[in-house]
Protein backbone atom coordinates (compact mmCIF):
# COMPACT_ATOMS: atom_id res chain seq x y z
CA UNK A 1 0.00 0.00 0.00
CA UNK A 2 1.66 3.15 -0.62
CA UNK A 3 1.18 5.88 1.75
CA UNK A 4 -0.98 8.20 -0.33
CA UNK A 5 -3.17 5.11 -0.23
CA UNK A 6 -2.53 4.81 3.95
CA UNK A 7 -3.68 8.04 4.29
CA UNK A 8 -6.83 7.90 2.53
CA UNK A 9 -8.01 4.69 4.12
CA UNK A 10 -6.62 6.80 7.32
CA UNK A 11 -8.95 9.59 7.18
CA UNK A 12 -12.04 6.99 6.75
CA UNK A 13 -10.84 4.74 9.67
CA UNK A 14 -10.54 7.57 11.68
CA UNK A 15 -6.87 7.17 12.47
CA UNK A 16 -5.85 10.33 13.19
CA UNK A 17 -6.19 11.91 16.44
CA UNK A 18 -5.43 15.12 18.12
CA UNK A 19 -2.80 15.92 20.93
CA UNK A 20 -3.44 19.10 23.07
CA UNK A 21 -0.65 21.30 24.14
CA UNK A 22 -1.57 23.98 26.81
CA UNK A 23 -0.27 27.45 26.85
CA UNK A 24 0.02 29.11 30.15
CA UNK A 25 -0.07 32.66 31.31
CA UNK A 26 3.37 33.85 33.02
CA UNK A 27 1.35 36.05 34.87
CA UNK A 28 -1.28 33.54 36.74
CA UNK A 29 0.44 30.89 36.04
CA UNK A 30 -2.92 29.42 34.39
CA UNK A 31 -3.74 26.96 31.55
CA UNK A 32 -4.88 30.08 29.20
CA UNK A 33 -4.88 28.04 25.92
CA UNK A 34 -4.55 24.45 24.43
CA UNK A 35 -3.02 24.06 20.68
CA UNK A 36 -4.27 21.44 18.84
CA UNK A 37 -2.18 19.45 17.10
CA UNK A 38 -2.72 16.48 14.72
CA UNK A 39 -1.36 12.72 14.74
CA UNK A 40 -1.43 10.16 13.22
CA UNK A 41 -1.90 6.82 14.86
CA UNK A 42 -0.68 4.05 12.22
CA UNK A 43 -1.17 0.53 12.40
CA UNK A 44 1.01 -1.38 10.31
CA UNK A 45 2.06 -5.34 10.72
CA UNK A 46 -0.50 -5.42 13.94
CA UNK A 47 1.48 -2.82 15.70
CA UNK A 48 0.71 1.02 16.10
CA UNK A 49 2.81 4.65 15.64
CA UNK A 50 2.37 7.77 15.98
CA UNK A 51 3.34 9.42 13.11
CA UNK A 52 4.13 13.26 13.22
CA UNK A 53 2.57 15.75 11.14
CA UNK A 54 5.39 17.04 9.34
CA UNK A 55 5.88 13.58 7.49
CA UNK A 56 2.00 13.46 6.14
CA UNK A 57 0.86 16.79 5.99
CA UNK A 58 2.88 17.66 3.13
CA UNK A 59 1.28 14.28 1.36
CA UNK A 60 -2.83 14.85 2.61
CA UNK A 61 -1.87 18.50 0.93
CA UNK A 62 -0.70 16.41 -2.73
CA UNK A 63 -3.11 14.40 -3.06
CA UNK A 64 -5.77 16.81 -2.18
CA UNK A 65 -6.99 15.73 1.16
CA UNK A 66 -6.46 18.51 3.25
CA UNK A 67 -9.05 20.35 3.07
CA UNK A 68 -10.79 17.11 4.53
CA UNK A 69 -8.50 16.26 7.15
CA UNK A 70 -8.13 19.91 8.50
CA UNK A 71 -12.30 20.29 8.74
CA UNK A 72 -12.13 16.93 10.57
CA UNK A 73 -9.26 18.78 12.61
CA UNK A 74 -11.25 22.16 13.40
CA UNK A 75 -14.39 19.94 13.85
CA UNK A 76 -12.76 17.44 16.17
CA UNK A 77 -10.93 19.77 18.41
CA UNK A 78 -13.83 22.28 18.65
CA UNK A 79 -16.18 19.79 20.04
CA UNK A 80 -13.33 18.88 22.61
CA UNK A 81 -12.80 22.43 23.21
CA UNK A 82 -17.50 22.67 23.85
CA UNK A 83 -16.77 19.81 25.62
CA UNK A 84 -14.58 20.42 28.40
CA UNK A 85 -16.84 23.90 29.22
CA UNK A 86 -19.46 22.01 29.42
CA UNK A 87 -17.58 20.02 32.63
CA UNK A 88 -17.50 23.20 34.25
CA UNK A 89 -13.77 23.61 33.43
CA UNK A 90 -12.84 27.17 33.47
CA UNK A 91 -12.93 28.50 29.28
CA UNK A 92 -9.47 28.89 27.32
CA UNK A 93 -8.60 29.16 24.06
CA UNK A 94 -8.24 27.13 21.49
CA UNK A 95 -5.68 27.25 18.55
CA UNK A 96 -6.13 25.02 15.54
CA UNK A 97 -2.85 25.14 12.82
CA UNK A 98 -4.57 26.27 9.44
CA UNK A 99 -1.99 25.05 6.33
CA UNK A 100 -1.98 27.23 3.73
CA UNK A 101 -3.96 25.13 1.17
CA UNK A 102 -6.78 24.90 3.67
CA UNK A 103 -6.77 28.97 3.70
CA UNK A 104 -6.20 29.60 0.05
CA UNK A 105 -9.66 26.65 -0.29
CA UNK A 106 -12.46 29.36 -0.65
CA UNK A 107 -14.70 27.75 1.84
CA UNK A 108 -12.73 28.18 4.91
CA UNK A 109 -14.98 30.53 6.33
CA UNK A 110 -17.93 28.60 5.87
CA UNK A 111 -16.12 25.62 7.37
CA UNK A 112 -15.29 27.72 10.35
CA UNK A 113 -19.25 28.83 10.71
CA UNK A 114 -20.39 25.25 9.97
CA UNK A 115 -18.05 23.63 12.80
CA UNK A 116 -18.23 26.47 15.32
CA UNK A 117 -22.22 25.87 14.72
CA UNK A 118 -22.11 22.12 14.93
CA UNK A 119 -19.98 22.35 18.22
CA UNK A 120 -21.62 25.12 19.50
CA UNK A 121 -18.42 26.83 21.18
CA UNK A 122 -18.13 30.52 21.24
CA UNK A 123 -15.65 32.06 18.42
CA UNK A 124 -14.28 34.39 20.98
CA UNK A 125 -12.67 31.23 21.86
CA UNK A 126 -11.48 30.37 18.77
CA UNK A 127 -7.52 31.19 17.42
CA UNK A 128 -6.80 30.26 13.73
CA UNK A 129 -2.36 29.63 13.15
CA UNK A 130 -1.64 30.34 10.15
CA UNK A 131 1.32 31.35 8.81
CA UNK A 132 3.67 33.62 6.94
CA UNK A 133 4.29 31.25 3.71
CA UNK A 134 0.24 31.09 3.60
CA UNK A 135 0.44 34.79 2.59
CA UNK A 136 2.79 34.84 -0.80
CA UNK A 137 0.39 33.40 -3.67
CA UNK A 138 -3.26 35.47 -3.16
CA UNK A 139 -3.29 37.75 -0.30
CA UNK A 140 -5.51 40.18 -1.40
CA UNK A 141 -8.03 37.28 -0.85
CA UNK A 142 -6.11 35.87 1.78
CA UNK A 143 -6.27 39.19 3.71
CA UNK A 144 -10.28 39.27 2.55
CA UNK A 145 -10.83 36.04 4.29
CA UNK A 146 -9.21 37.01 7.72
CA UNK A 147 -11.19 39.73 7.85
CA UNK A 148 -14.29 37.84 7.17
CA UNK A 149 -12.85 35.20 9.99
CA UNK A 150 -12.01 38.34 12.28
CA UNK A 151 -15.92 39.47 11.74
CA UNK A 152 -16.89 36.10 13.31
CA UNK A 153 -15.19 36.74 16.20
CA UNK A 154 -12.54 34.42 15.74
CA UNK A 155 -8.83 35.64 16.42
CA UNK A 156 -5.92 35.04 14.34
CA UNK A 157 -2.39 34.41 14.91
CA UNK A 158 0.68 33.89 13.69
CA UNK A 159 2.58 31.07 13.61
CA UNK A 160 6.57 30.38 13.32
CA UNK A 161 6.56 34.07 13.60
CA UNK A 162 10.30 35.24 12.42
CA UNK A 163 11.18 32.58 10.15
CA UNK A 164 9.85 33.85 6.91
CA UNK A 165 9.80 36.65 4.57
CA UNK A 166 9.07 40.55 5.20
CA UNK A 167 7.63 39.84 8.71
CA UNK A 168 7.26 43.45 9.76
CA UNK A 169 5.19 44.45 6.67
CA UNK A 170 2.65 41.55 6.73
CA UNK A 171 2.37 42.62 10.63
CA UNK A 172 0.83 45.76 9.55
CA UNK A 173 -0.94 44.28 6.20
CA UNK A 174 -2.46 41.28 8.15
CA UNK A 175 -5.32 41.34 10.90
CA UNK A 176 -3.68 38.95 13.28
CA UNK A 177 -4.04 39.19 17.00
CA UNK A 178 -1.39 37.45 18.17
CA UNK A 179 2.65 36.43 17.04
CA UNK A 180 4.27 33.02 17.94
CA UNK A 181 7.08 33.37 18.81
CA UNK A 182 9.24 30.52 16.64
CA UNK A 183 11.33 28.08 18.84
CA UNK A 184 14.28 28.40 17.21
CA UNK A 185 14.86 31.93 18.40
CA UNK A 186 13.75 30.40 22.32
CA UNK A 187 16.44 28.01 21.85
CA UNK A 188 18.77 30.69 21.02
CA UNK A 189 18.01 32.75 24.03
CA UNK A 190 20.23 31.61 26.30
CA UNK A 191 22.99 30.15 23.73
CA UNK A 192 23.45 33.32 21.27
CA UNK A 193 23.51 36.57 22.29
CA UNK A 194 21.84 37.34 18.77
CA UNK A 195 19.07 35.14 19.94
CA UNK A 196 18.27 37.27 23.07
CA UNK A 197 18.34 40.30 20.70
CA UNK A 198 15.74 38.77 18.23
CA UNK A 199 13.49 37.67 20.96
CA UNK A 200 13.67 41.14 22.64
CA UNK A 201 12.69 43.05 19.41
CA UNK A 202 9.78 41.26 18.86
CA UNK A 203 8.30 41.48 21.59
CA UNK A 204 9.08 45.28 21.80
CA UNK A 205 7.41 45.45 18.23
CA UNK A 206 4.30 42.88 18.79
CA UNK A 207 3.70 45.84 22.19
CA UNK A 208 4.28 48.32 20.46
CA UNK A 209 1.72 47.17 17.53
CA UNK A 210 -0.86 45.95 20.35
CA UNK A 211 -0.27 42.45 19.74
CA UNK A 212 -0.29 39.69 21.97
CA UNK A 213 2.72 37.82 21.98
CA UNK A 214 3.28 34.07 23.04
CA UNK A 215 6.54 32.10 22.96
CA UNK A 216 6.92 28.54 21.75
CA UNK A 217 8.64 25.81 22.59
CA UNK A 218 10.24 26.74 25.85
CA UNK A 219 12.31 24.20 27.29
CA UNK A 220 14.66 25.80 30.13
CA UNK A 221 14.16 27.67 33.25
CA UNK A 222 16.66 29.92 31.90
CA UNK A 223 14.32 30.65 28.99
CA UNK A 224 11.47 31.25 31.12
CA UNK A 225 13.35 33.70 33.02
CA UNK A 226 14.78 35.86 30.16
CA UNK A 227 11.20 35.58 28.51
CA UNK A 228 9.83 36.83 31.98
CA UNK A 229 12.15 39.39 32.65
CA UNK A 230 11.48 40.79 28.80
CA UNK A 231 7.65 40.95 29.36
CA UNK A 232 6.40 37.87 27.31
CA UNK A 233 2.61 37.01 28.49
CA UNK A 234 2.68 33.38 27.54
CA UNK A 235 4.42 30.37 26.68
CA UNK A 236 4.17 26.96 25.55
CA UNK A 237 6.60 24.31 25.54
CA UNK A 238 7.87 20.75 27.16
CA UNK A 239 9.03 22.96 30.32
CA UNK A 240 5.44 22.93 30.96
CA UNK A 241 4.33 20.20 29.43
CA UNK A 242 4.07 18.26 25.90
CA UNK A 243 1.00 18.17 23.71
CA UNK A 244 -1.17 15.28 25.41
CA UNK A 245 -4.08 13.20 24.22
CA UNK A 246 -7.28 14.71 25.18
CA UNK A 247 -7.96 12.43 28.13
CA UNK A 248 -4.77 13.27 29.77
CA UNK A 249 -5.27 17.11 28.69
CA UNK A 250 -8.49 16.55 30.95
CA UNK A 251 -7.11 15.91 33.75
CA UNK A 252 -4.75 18.24 33.14
CA UNK A 253 -7.33 20.90 32.84
CA UNK A 254 -8.82 19.93 35.82
CA UNK A 255 -5.63 19.70 38.02
CA UNK A 256 -4.83 23.04 37.26
CA UNK A 257 -6.96 25.36 38.61
O1 LIG B 1 3.18 18.68 16.79
P1 LIG B 1 4.39 18.76 15.91
O2 LIG B 1 5.57 19.52 16.42
O3 LIG B 1 4.82 17.40 15.43
O4 LIG B 1 3.89 19.53 14.60
C1 LIG B 1 4.71 19.65 13.50
C2 LIG B 1 4.13 20.66 12.55
O5 LIG B 1 2.83 20.25 12.09
C3 LIG B 1 3.95 22.04 13.15
O6 LIG B 1 4.43 22.98 12.21
C4 LIG B 1 2.46 22.19 13.29
O7 LIG B 1 2.07 23.53 13.10
C5 LIG B 1 1.93 21.31 12.19
N1 LIG B 1 0.60 20.83 12.53
C6 LIG B 1 0.23 20.09 13.59
N2 LIG B 1 -1.10 19.85 13.58
C7 LIG B 1 -1.58 20.47 12.48
C8 LIG B 1 -2.89 20.61 11.90
O8 LIG B 1 -3.90 20.14 12.42
N3 LIG B 1 -2.99 21.31 10.74
C9 LIG B 1 -1.91 21.89 10.15
N4 LIG B 1 -2.11 22.54 9.02
N5 LIG B 1 -0.67 21.79 10.66
C10 LIG B 1 -0.51 21.09 11.81
O1 LIG C 1 4.73 24.97 14.04
P1 LIG C 1 3.97 24.80 15.30
O2 LIG C 1 4.27 25.85 16.29
O3 LIG C 1 2.50 24.61 15.14
O4 LIG C 1 4.54 23.47 15.93
C1 LIG C 1 4.28 23.07 17.20
C2 LIG C 1 5.14 21.87 17.40
O5 LIG C 1 6.20 22.13 18.33
C3 LIG C 1 4.38 20.70 17.93
O6 LIG C 1 4.57 19.63 17.07
C4 LIG C 1 5.00 20.37 19.24
O7 LIG C 1 5.08 18.96 19.40
C5 LIG C 1 6.37 21.01 19.16
N1 LIG C 1 6.82 21.48 20.45
C6 LIG C 1 6.04 21.91 21.44
N2 LIG C 1 6.77 22.30 22.51
C7 LIG C 1 8.05 22.08 22.18
C8 LIG C 1 9.27 22.28 22.88
O8 LIG C 1 9.33 22.75 24.01
N3 LIG C 1 10.40 21.96 22.21
C9 LIG C 1 10.39 21.45 20.94
N4 LIG C 1 11.54 21.16 20.39
N5 LIG C 1 9.24 21.25 20.26
C10 LIG C 1 8.08 21.57 20.87
MN1 LIG D 1 1.25 26.09 15.64
NA1 LIG E 1 5.53 27.30 15.41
Amino acid sequence: LTVSNQLRQALVRGEFVLYYQPQVSLRSGAIVGVEALMRWKRCQHGKHDLVSPTHFIPILEEIGLMAEAGKWVLREACMQAAAWQKMGLAPIRLAVNLSARQFAGDDIVRTVIEVLDESGLGPEWLELEITESLMFDDSERIIHAMHELKRLGVSLSLDDFGTGYSSLSYLRRFPVDRVKIDRSFVQDLTTNAGGADIVRSILALSQKLGLAAIAEGVETEAQLGYLRQQGCAEIQGYLFSPPFPAEEMTLLLRSDR
